[in-house]
């Protein structure tokens, strides 16, 4: 079938709205209608060149929800009709990961999706008769896309499209990190590192679980009010810090962070993250996502004294276990998405959302067929 979507033909370049080429269902597949997508980080991380997967010519976003139109043979969990939200972070239940209880990481076919291909090694998207790449299993800035039946989580009917795609990254993202990976507890104090549309769910989740501080900190102003509004108790400038940072977050917080969650992708904010954690148990939780090649440092005198640096992949949520119960979250009103979503537009202008993104205007651009 012929289907409308955003394609990256190359690294550092806008996307380009084609009429591309989209196969059926194959054996444990499904075929969705996407109706909406939210435009990640990650998505213009890959975009920029910097993701040593990053494969052209993709068609990008991971970040949608959707309907099923047809399932491929085999396929029991789902019939047409029914809503979901695509996972990048399969859930099969039964690889050795999903088995032993302790990551979220399935790895049935990680090996496939990395390549930009479904797990029989083929791409169902194509152009002029050559292939175009999947990314990260998604590929949901199509307005149909193709999917292995292990990544999709069934949801609500009653949920709307435009708000719950976030649900398949951002919001999952954060908060999971919180409940499902640091494991927060009431009367932590806790300090995040940038402040927009993983952080901000970083700050709602830390809410939900009663933390004591929570500080925010990030370079961006505009980003104090509408963090305050989540659950933000003190806002901290580093441009307006006289001196060292991280002397200046272990001092406000009383000797240090419980919990420390970075949420930008910078190697030196990691650093800071971690030791602005308390001596003998602060733990810090990586999030952000650096360009290939970075690597972070520390004294290793810091993990010596107890404090402990871990990271987070989707939240550590199990997809089509816990998305579910997210949407039930946001249905029920225990979690704000909303007010996120400051910008909406057509597949047409997914550009302008980039460039949104870039500029630190948006928090979260969402993209509805
Ligand atoms: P974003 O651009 O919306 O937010 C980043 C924030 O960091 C901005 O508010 C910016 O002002 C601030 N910032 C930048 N440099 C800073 C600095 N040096 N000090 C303080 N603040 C600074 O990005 P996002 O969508 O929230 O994504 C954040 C990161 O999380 C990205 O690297 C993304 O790829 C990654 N990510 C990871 C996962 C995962 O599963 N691990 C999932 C989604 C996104
Ligand atoms: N491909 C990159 C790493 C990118 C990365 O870390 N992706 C996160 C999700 S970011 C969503 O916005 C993730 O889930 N990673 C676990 C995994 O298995 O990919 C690289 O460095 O190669
Ligand atoms: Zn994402
Ligand atoms: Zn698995």
């Amino acid at each position: 079938m012929d289907v409308r979507a955003a394609v990256a033909f190359e690294a550092g370049k806008p996307l380009s709205i084609e009429t591309v080429q989209l196969q059926g269902p194959r054996e444990g597949e499904v075929l969705v209608e996407m109706k909406a997508t939210g435009i990640c980080h990650t998505d213009k991380y890959t975009l920029s060149g910097a993701d040593p997967e990053g494969l052209f010519p993709a068609i990008l976003g991971h970040e949608g929800a959707g309907v099923v139109v047809d399932v491929g043979p085999g396929v029991r969990s789902l019939k047409k009709g029914d809503h979901v939200i695509p996972l990048y972070t399969p859930e099969c239940r039964e690889c050795e990961y999903c088995t032993s209880q302790k990551t979220n990481l399935c790895q049935k076919i990680r090996v496939t999706q990395g390549r930009g291909l479904m797990p029989d090694g083929s791409s169902r998207f194509s152009l002029g008769g050559k292939p175009i790449l999947h990314y990260m299993g998604c590929s949901t800035f199509a307005n149909y896309t193709v999917l292995p039946e292990i990544a999709l989580a069934k949801v609500r009917e009653d949920a709307p499209f435009d708000k719950i795609c976030y649900i398949g990254c951002g919001v999952t993202t954060g908060i999971g990190a919180v409940i499902f990976t640091a494991k927060v507890e009431a009367g932590a104090n806790c300090v995040v590192f940038g402040l927009g549309g993983i952080g901000l769910n970083v700050i709602q989740g830390l809410r939900m679980v009663g933390a004591n501080m929570i500080v925010g900190v990030d370079m961006n102003p505009g980003r104090e009010a509408i963090a305050r509004q989540f659950g933000m108790t003190h806002f901290v400038n580093p441009k307006d810090v006289k001196g060292d940072l991280v002397g200046h977050l272990v001092e406000l917080t009383g000797g240090g962070a419980d919990y420390s969650f970075e949420c930008i992708g910078n190697v030196q904010v990691m650093r800071q993250a971690l030791e602005c954690c308390h001596k003998g148990w602060g733990v810090s939780t990586i999030i952000g996502v650096a360009p290939a090649g970075a690597e972070i440092s520390t004294r290793p005198f810091q993990l010596v004294t107890g404090r402990r640096w871990i990271g987070s992949a989707f939240g550590g949520a199990r997809g089509r276990t816990d998305v579910p119960k997210i949407v039930d979250w946001y249905m029920d009103g225990r979690i704000n998405i909303d007010d996120l979503i400051t910008h909406t537009m057509p597949l047409e202008q997914i550009n302008d959302g980039f460039a949104l993104m870039e500029r630190g205007e948006s928090i979260r651009a969402v993209v509805v067929y």
